[in-house]
């Protein structure tokens, strides 16, 4: 095949040719021209359909189409995207890549603007995916790889005044695809910004922010590394036109922390151009087996972070960044891994700002050699060293004057070898001020930290006790028995989740050895598409037809594609509130608070209170709490309360910010606890008691409600009428239910999702009805007897129902309780008990008592695949009402609660939530549990605690038409 260009450079390990040493990203004022904007674009089918001669300035390409640059280019019509987790979507050849290899041509030109500096100019890619060549005005600068790492050019010589014009050709896949094998869609394309920047003479080449903070004085030390003459100006510390280099020892300077992000603005000023600097101290060791920032042992409260948006994959938006950021920032989160590359430059600054602490991650991943055994794999194989240690200098290079970076992380399951070890050395000489981490690492030999994903709480808690089981050789061992211990990933997000946050937290809470973790992850890589009739819903792996792929599994975080909290973000939320109100001291009298700031105290908070019967508000007021210190805490009085008559009693305490921060407005609330004071009156028994009537066509008739005289099925309350009230077990499994340890599959063959009813017995007496049922499914002698007793005062009906498995139970049960249909009308829920959101029983830390108010439409969580979702727990009493009336549930005490448009066998089967379409019936399902959620996605299912097993359970509820 005659090829016109010299191409080898895509199946060659080499990080790149022509390209300039990395250095740290910043702004300064040398001019710069942003390139860009629509290039035009030509999509070849691989190296044997280039366009010959394209980088020639003469070249016309008028009649080429135009594709956004920064962009992916499979979100905008170019080829499709593809998701795998963990498996390469081509065959394990290192460093071959298929002759299908997808290559944009890509051509702009542009203007020298006058005026342009005498010096250097270097064109500046932020982020080409996956591999790409370059030439300016026909002359080639040079080719690179390292998709999420800037790649710079020097194009001195061939730049020109007036008309420049830029070719790049773009591959989809390179030897660097190796390398980068991140549980991700495959996207390609130029999708970070293009610049050309001046480079004056006199200008500074790099620079190292070194801005120590010694705890003990409150001392700051400050001095800056520069490649050049330059004076280094900081007016707030007096710092005018300084020797950067220094050291400026100042005696009391305000640390950098997540909590209170204090920047000091600086600036180099060189002959040829001056650079703003934000100057962040801390002190980052671990010492003591802890990892400490200014003195402190840290507590993380993260994140795993991939930059996603639904309609433009991993090219954000500033906006989309800060949303990200302030989003984190409202939810109690301190720390966010950016899972598995460097980000945006731009979200660093954002952190550094805002306050976020970085695990800043190397763009690295060669998960899928683990499916060979590890054969092959580029960690372990020298050829392959300088493609790793280049990818690691460039992040290194980049972030190194971010305060927000907390510790340098060689990249995420690449297996373990020599080229891991050789990154992790060469990043502690480099940067001797941060740890290093990698999780691959299994005895921890070359790590500053101790990490691990998905551990489940009883191995968390034995690693928090020091306890875990030797690695074989003795030094390594004593070495990584030594280290911090930091969940990098853990609680998977996917779906209805995480389960068991609480748990988790409360062990990192005890052991000092546990330092927090990094859910898994921050945002669902849902893509967006419409409908043929146009209704929105996000796509998931194999909607693009990929011959391999890995479904649902890569939307599992915290917040939608179009980031809205999740149910498990404010769950989250709840779990790491960095203050921490209780009750249950001194006898029930007082309230407990105590700051779990690790470094500041609770001056920014004020602190309310407000008491409720039944859900009624009956007093409120400020809430007097000395400033606490982190890690103090006070105990004091409840407020002073009107006596409470016949009513549940609650106490809700809030704190919240006193002030607007940068990141939410004043008011905007960071902790709460809530107690019940005084409990429910017990139900009255029904009063008089009417008989079960027989009436005309079959029917039977209790006070307001009637039933089928056969089968003594409720046919109606009041006029209103319920459809198939039936005993119901069966929820449509969650993404937790399904991988894992898959429970759902034990619920399936267990015939849970189709039960029959036969019913033995139906009995009209003078004290109501009474009907026995026993439900069970086709082919098993397991089974569920459910006896209903219905009574009814005239004006209610109540149910007491008994529910008691029969046999040999196989697994433990999704739901117990029981469901039923009632007209479409119905557009409403009031509900008095847990609430506003969706909770679980491990998911409920969120959910407190009170009055809500929903729409159905509401009540549901439209998770991108759909899945069991909108259960409302403990809930006391509801109202289900429309335009024509209502029913009223009232619990007794309480029950779980779902109202939806579907059945739980159409959620079961939906793909996508546009494949859910409203019935004419609303469906109710009330229940006395559910099964927990857990994270078996990826992590442990419900702990013991949560599961659902089968045995007796009784069902006590009062309905009645409204
Ligand atoms: C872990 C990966 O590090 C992460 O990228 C993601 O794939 C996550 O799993 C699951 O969503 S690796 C896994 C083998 C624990």
């Amino acid at each position: 095949m005659h090829q016109p260009y010299e191409t080898r450079y895509v199946e060659d390990r080499s990080p790149g040719s022509g390209r300039l040493a990395p250095r740290a990203a910043f702004r300064s004022d040398a001019p710069v021209v942003g390139l860009d904007g629509a290039w035009r674009f030509r999509a070849a089918t691989g190296l044997g359909d280039l366009t010959a001669g394209f980088e020639d300035p003469a070249f016309d390409d008028a009649a080429w189409d135009r594709l956004p640059v920064p962009s992916c280019w499979q979100l905008q019509g170019v080829g499709s995207p593809a998701y795998t987790n963990v498996t390469y979507p081509f065959p394990l050849d290192p460093p071959r890549v298929p002759d299908e290899n997808p290559t944009g041509e890509y051509r702009r030109d542009f203007t020298l603007p006058d005026g342009w500096p005498a010096g250097r100019g270097v064109l500046r890619f932020d982020g080409v995916d996956s591999c790409f060549a370059v030439w300016l005005n026909g002359v080639r600068l040079g080719d690179g790889k390292g998709s999420r790492i800037p790649t710079e050019f020097d194009a001195t010589d061939a730049l020109r005044p007036g008309r420049n014009v830029l070719a790049v050709r773009v591959h989809q896949w390179s030897a660097g695809s190796y390398l980068e094998d991140q549980d991700m869609w495959w996207l390609s394309g130029i999708f970070r910004p293009v610049q050309l920047l001046s480079r004056p003479e006199g200008c500074v080449e790099d620079f190292f922010v070194h801005a120590d903070y010694d705890h003990v004085s409150g001392a700051g030390t400050l001095s800056v590394d520069t490649t050049g003459p330059a004076g280094l100006s900081v007016p707030e510390l007096g710092l005018v036109d300084a020797d950067p280099a220094g050291p400026h020892t100042f005696a009391h300077v305000e640390p950098w922390t997540a909590e209170q992000p204090r920047l000091y603005e600086g600036e180099l000023t060189a002959a040829g151009e001056r650079i703003p600097v934000r100057i962040g101290f801390r002190r980052v060791v671990v010492e003591d087996g802890l990892l400490k920032a200014n003195g402190c042992a840290l507590l993380l409260r993260g994140v795993n972070r991939h930059e996603w948006d639904p309609e433009t994959g991993r090219t954000l938006s500033y906006e989309t960044m800060l949303r990200d950021v302030l989003l984190m920032k409202r939810h109690n989160i301190n720390a966010v891994r950016t899972s598995h590359y460097p980000p945006s430059s731009d979200f660093l600054a954002l952190c550094d700002e805002y306050g976020l602490w970085v695990v800043d991650e190397c763009d690295l991943e060669t998960h899928g050699f683990e499916q060979v055994g590890w054969r092959g794999n580029p960690s372990d194989d020298e050829r392959w060293r300088e493609a790793m240690l280049d990818r690691m200098r460039r992040v290194v290079e980049r972030d190194k004057n971010h305060p927000s970076v907390l510790m340098w992380s060689l990249g995420n399951e690449s297996g373990s070898g020599d080229n891991l070890a050789a990154m992790a050395e060469w990043t502690r000489s480099r940067d001797p001020s941060r740890p290093v981490h990698y999780e691959g690492d299994r005895d921890s030999g070359y790590v500053d930290v101790y990490s691990r994903m998905y551990a489940d709480h009883a191995e968390t808690e034995l690693i928090g006790r020091g306890e875990e089981p030797p690695t074989r050789d003795p030094s390594l061992d004593a070495h990584r028995r030594g280290l911090p211990f930091i969940l990098c990933e853990y609680a998977h997000a996917m779906g209805n989740g995480p389960g068991g946050l609480s748990e988790y937290q409360r062990l990192f809470e005890t052991y000092p050895r546990l330092q927090g973790g990094f859910v898994w992850e921050w945002i669902d890589h849902g893509i967006a598409r419409r409908t043929a009739d146009g209704r929105v819903f996000h796509a998931y792996g194999g909607d693009f037809g990929e011959p391999v792929h890995d479904g649902n599994f890569v939307a599992d975080g915290l917040v939608l594609p179009d980031r809205t909290p999740s149910p498990g973000l404010l769950e989250y939320k709840k779990v790491v509130e960095p203050v921490t109100i209780g009750f249950g001291v001194d006898g029930g009298k007082c309230v407990e608070v105590r700051n779990g700031h690790d470094f500041r105290d609770t001056a920014h908070l004020r602190f309310r209170w407000w008491a409720e019967d039944d859900g009624e508000r009956v007093g409120d007021g400020v809430f007097d709490v000395p400033v606490l210190a982190p890690g103090e805490r006070a105990h004091l009085p409840l407020p002073e309360l009107p006596p409470c008559k016949d009513a549940e009693r609650a106490l809700t305490v809030v704190a919240e910010l006193a002030a607007a921060e940068p990141w939410a407005p004043a008011g905007h609330e960071i902790a709460w606890g809530q107690t019940v004071i005084a409990p429910a009156a017990p139900a009255p028994e029904p009063g008089r008691v009417l008989p079960a009537v027989s009436g005309r066509g079959g029917r039977l008739t209790l006070g307001p409600a009637a039933f089928d005289a056969h089968h003594g099925r409720l046919l109606a309350v009041g006029g209103l009428d319920v459809g198939a009230l039936r005993l119901d077990l069966w929820r449509a499994p969650t993404d937790n239910d399904l991988l894992g340890d898959r429970v759902a599959d034990r619920w399936r063959a267990a015939g849970l999702h189709r039960l029959t009813t036969k019913v033995l017995d139906v009995a009209a007496t003078g004290e109501g009805l009474t009907v026995r049922t026993r439900a069970a499914p086709a082919g098993a002698d397991h089974a569920v007897r459910a006896t209903y007793h219905w009574r009814s005062d005239g004006r209610s009906l109540r149910l007491d129902a008994d529910i008691a498995p029969e046999g040999e139970w196989p697994c433990p049960l999704p739901r117990i309780g029981i469901g039923f249909s009632l007209p479409g009308w119905i557009d409403t829920v009031d509900w008095y008990g847990l609430g506003p959101g969706e909770a679980y029983r491990d998911t409920t830390a969120a959910a407190r008592l009170g009055r809500y108010r929903h729409t159905v439409e509401a009540m549901q969580t439209p998770y991108v695949r759909p899945q069991e979702n909108g259960n409302r727990r403990a809930v006391r009493r509801a109202l289900l009402t429309g335009a024509r009336g209502g029913l009223l549930i009232g619990g007794l005490p309480s029950y779980d609660l779902t109202v939806r448009r579907w059945t739980s066998a159409e959620l079961d089967a939906a793909r996508h939530t546009t494949d859910l379409v409203p019935g004419d019936r609303v469906h109710v399902n009330v229940d006395v549990a559910h099964h927990g959620i857990g994270t078996a996605s990826c992590g442990p299912g419900p702990l013991p605690q949560h599961a659902l097993g089968a045995g007796p359970v009784a069902l006590r509820l009062v309905l009645r038409a409204l």
